[in-house]
C-alpha cells in the first residue's frame, strides 16, 4: 500500500527538557522515514489554524500560550499507516494515564504540570494530516 504521511509535533516541553532526540530515536527505531524536519517559533496565525477544531474549549487559550512558549519541532513523518500508528506511540492525551512504552506515559507528567505539557502532537486522520502537513510544511 502507498506510504501515508502524518504531522508530528516535538512540543516545547518535549524540546525544552532535551526530549527531541527521544522522539525521533522511537520515530525511526519503529522503522518510519523522516520527509522533513524543521525547528519553529509557532505563531498564533498558524496554532488557530492547526487548532482550529479546539477553538472555544477551556483549553484552547492556555493551549496556544504553551504552544508558543518555546519552538517546537515539526516533522513530517512517512510510513505504513503512520497516521495511527504514531498516535500509538504517543499515547492518550494526558499523560498521566498514558500507558507505558510510550512518549507520553513514559515520559510526561510525573510534577503536576498541565495536560497541555504532553510532549507531542499527531495528526489523528488523513484529513487532518493533509490539512497540518500542508500549513507546516507548504512547500511538500
Ligand atoms: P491529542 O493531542 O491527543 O490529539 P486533542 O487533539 O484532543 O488531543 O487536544 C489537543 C491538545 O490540547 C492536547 O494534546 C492537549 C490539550 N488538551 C486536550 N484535552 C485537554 C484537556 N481536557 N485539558 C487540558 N488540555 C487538553
Ligand atoms: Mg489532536
Amino acid at each position: 500500500a502507498a506510504a501515508q504521511r502524518t504531522l508530528v509535533l516535538v512540543k516545547p516541553d518535549g524540546v525544552g527538557r532535551g526530549l527531541t532526540g527521544e522522539v525521533l530515536r522511537r520515530i525511526e527505531a519503529k522503522g518510519y522515514r523522516l520527509v522533513a524536519l524543521d525547528m519553529r517559533e509557532a505563531t498564533t496565525e498558524l496554532l488557530e489554524q492547526h487548532y482550529a477544531e479546539h477553538l472555544g474549549k477551556p483549553f484552547y487559550g492556555p493551549l496556544v500560550e504553551f504552544m508558543m512558549s518555546g519552538p517546537v519541532v515539526a516533522l513530517v513523518v512517512e510510513g505504513h499507516e503512520v497516521i495511527a500508528g504514531f498516535r500509538s506511540l504517543a499515547g492518550t492525551t494526558d499523560p498521566t494515564s498514558a500507558a507505558p512504552g510510550t512518549i507520553r506515559g513514559d515520559l510526561g507528567r510525573a510534577w503536576g504540570t498541565a495536560v497541555v505539557q504532553n510532549l507531542v502532537h499527531g495528526s489523528d486522520s488523513p484529513e487532518s494530516a493533509a490539512r497540518e502537513i500542508g500549513l507546516w510544511f507548504p512547500a511538500l
